[in-house]
């Protein structure tokens, strides 16, 4: 039997058999669990995996390879790798201006992980219910620099209802991510979608405290009114990025793409060298500079991976 992958508990993982439209809790088989793997979790919501029965139990026994997945780096253990959902077709980065206040720092750093794999992502602000003169100017600033380079803005709230049918449009037919920081209104959002859910939702009062998180596993709801499948993910503090080497960054904004030929280096990171075309739209206003700015902040993120890691080999050998 074949099955998608709706949940993970940390023991079982919940698999839903679409050919007999039900739910079952398998294993994993003991070969997965050998392999020196560097994820965190070697199989993750969204994959799909075939079942056998193994001493009455069902365990997962092969997994298809995938078409896509969203990885970040694990918050604890930094060289592994954390997969936050495979096989989807729309990534959507759930964001607030305040309450909790996302940066594009963060936003950014979800873009680039989906360009690197081609996923369709677009940018979801919710709670726009709650705004002031000077949240709507940056709500503003935001929207038009998203969408000159091609990103989908949507704004939504779940007290007015904002937002909420163009949401149902777009989520028809696909299997979607909701990922962004603990308190923004992921779980929220679904409820909206399908009340049946009945999902649990955080409590106003507590979701400035922190490791606040109302949503504690990843799974899949199946929402058969849209024939969608949306994941709802517990919320992140950080995206660390992950296999990106510094000279590829350039290729995951898309706004630079116009210029990155034109600049006198062939090898150029955009970063002070001469001639160069990219920090000439900056100047000219071409290209956000705060996009630039959080482009800037990854190189480091990047090129401080890369530090630590030679400390770590260095240490290995030494051993
Ligand atoms: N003002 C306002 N509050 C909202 C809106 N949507 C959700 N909230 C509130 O925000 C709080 C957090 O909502 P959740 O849906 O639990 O947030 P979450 O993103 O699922 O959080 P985690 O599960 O911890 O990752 C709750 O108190 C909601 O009532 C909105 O559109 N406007
Ligand atoms: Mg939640
Ligand atoms: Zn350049």
């Amino acid at each position: 039997m074949k099955g998608v992958v709706v949940k993970f508990t940390g023991i079982w993982y919940q698999v839903y058999i679409y050919e007999k439209n039900l739910e079952l809790e398998a294993r994993l088989k003991g070969i997965f669990r050998a392999e020196g793997s560097r994820d965190t979790n070697p199989i993750a919501v969204g994959d799909i995996v075939s079942i056998e029965t193994e001493l009455g139990d069902y365990v997962i026994s092969e997994i298809e390879p995938r078409k896509n997945y969203v990885i970040r780096q694990s918050p604890k253990r930094k060289a592994m790798r954390h997969i936050i959902a495979a096989n989807i077709d729309l990534a959507v980065v759930v964001g607030a201006i305040k309450k909790p206040r996302t940066s594009t720092g963060f936003i950014d750093r979800f873009l680039v992980s989906t360009e690197a794999y081609r996923i369709p992502t677009m940018i979801l602000i919710n709670k726009v219910d709650d705004l002031r003169e000077k949240d709507r100017t940056i709500l503003n600033d935001w929207i038009n620099t998203y969408s000159k380079i091609g990103y989908t803005v949507l704004c939504t709230s779940t007290i007015t209802g904002e937002g909420i049918e163009e949401l149902k449009q777009i989520i028809a037919n696909k299997r979607i991510l909701f990922s962004g920081h603990s308190g923004v209104g992921k779980s929220s959002l679904l409820n909206e979608l399908d009340p049946s859910l009945n999902l649990k939702i955080g409590d106003i009062s507590k979701v400035h405290e922190k490791g606040m998180h109302t949503t504690t596993f990843s799974e899949m709801f199946r929402l058969k009114a849209y024939h969608a499948e949306i994941i709802d993910t517990p919320g992140i503090k950080e995206f660390g990025i992950l296999h990106t080497e510094e000279y590829e960054l350039k290729d995951f904004f898309r706004e630079f793409t116009p210029y990155l030929n034109q600049c006198k280096f062939h090898n150029c990171l955009h970063l002070n060298e001469p001639d160069c075309k990219v920090i000439e739209a900056i100047r000219s206003g071409h290209i956000s500079p705060w996009r630039y700015g959080n482009y800037l902040g990854i190189i480091e993120d990047i090129r401080e991976q890369a530090k630590s890691w030679e400390l770590k080999k260095r240490d290995w050998i030494k051993r």
